[in-house]
């Protein structure tokens, strides 16, 4: 079988300190360092990714952001062209927490709805007095309708997991984008056919909707429920930047938009 090389561009974005370069060094190099050194404007690594959710190898290019507000007009531009996002906060900083949304309309004011997932980091110090609870972030994912993982980058829990997720995501709405591309090209086709008499065409609409119906109805219910977890797949998320040339945003970068 040919193999097609898929390149996503995931952006990471959330408060500072929230542990954004951790999850990305942890998951890329395996290193992690108590230390915290703050990002200043944008950083990338690459990697070879095997998505078991969805079976599928892809290259993803991690754009790390810094969290400090005052960088923010810096690298919202590198936002742009991401086919998937990662919208971070601590268990242990509740501005964190309260920030998502605001991180969240950033991305898709420059990204449109792209595949989001929330991570709540830092799990190893949640208490009872935490300042963000599992409720919490619970109750913040169905708001937002977006999956949530858990994550303690430090002992290197929940991050494949987190990458499997989003990616995975990423597949089944494109998935189902294209199947639902499909349905609408066969229905063209038949609306363009003249010869047919008015009587076919009845007959037609009868069988269609009763296929229609026969085929969708045991799936309907979870099919709903999937695509309301789900984001729209932009359809040309699949495509790359050349970064290696350079770091500020390319023109095929700006061809996603
Ligand atoms: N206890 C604990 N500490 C963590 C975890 N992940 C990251 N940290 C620590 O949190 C601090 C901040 O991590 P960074 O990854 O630098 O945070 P950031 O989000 O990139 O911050 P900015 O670059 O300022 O936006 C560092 O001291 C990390 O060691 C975790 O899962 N548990
Ligand atoms: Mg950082």
């Amino acid at each position: 079988m040919e193999e097609i090389d898929i390149t996503l561009k995931c952006i990471v974005v959330g408060n500072g300190e929230v542990g954004k370069t951790s999850l990305i060094t942890r998951f890329v190099k395996g290193d992690f360092t108590d230390e915290y050194k703050k990002t200043i404007g944008t950083d990338f690594l690459e990697t070879e990714f095997f998505c078991e959710s969805a079976d599928e190898n892809v290259t993803l290019h991690l754009w790390d952001t810094a969290g400090q507000e005052v960088f923010s007009t810096m690298t919202r531009g590198y936002y742009r062209g991401s086919a998937i996002c990662v919208l971070a906060f601590s268990t242990v900083d509740r501005a964190s927490f309260e920030a998502v949304k605001k991180w969240m309309g950033r991305v898709e004011e420059e990204c449109g709805p792209i595949p989001m997932i929330l991570m709540q980091n830092k799990i190893d110090l949640l208490s009872d007095s935490s300042e963000v609870s599992l409720k919490d972030g619970d109750r913040l994912a169905e708001e937002l309708d977006l999956p949530i993982v858990r994550t303690c980058v430090k002992d290197e829990r929940g991050v494949r997991e987190l990458f499997d997720t989003l990616v995975g995501t990423y597949f089944e709405l494109k998935e189902e984008q294209e199947a639902a591309e499909m349905i609408h090209g066969k229905r063209v086709i038949g609306e363009e056919e003249k010869e047919t008499s008015s009587e076919d065409l009845s007959q037609k609409s009868k069988k269609t909707k009763s296929a229609d119906k026969s085929k969708s109805k045991p799936k309907e219910k979870s099919q709903e429920k999937k695509t309301k977890k789900k984001r729209k797949v932009r359809k040309d998320q699949s495509t790359f930047i050349d970064i290696s040339k350079s770091s500020i945003p390319s023109k095929q970068d700006k061809c996603a938009l």
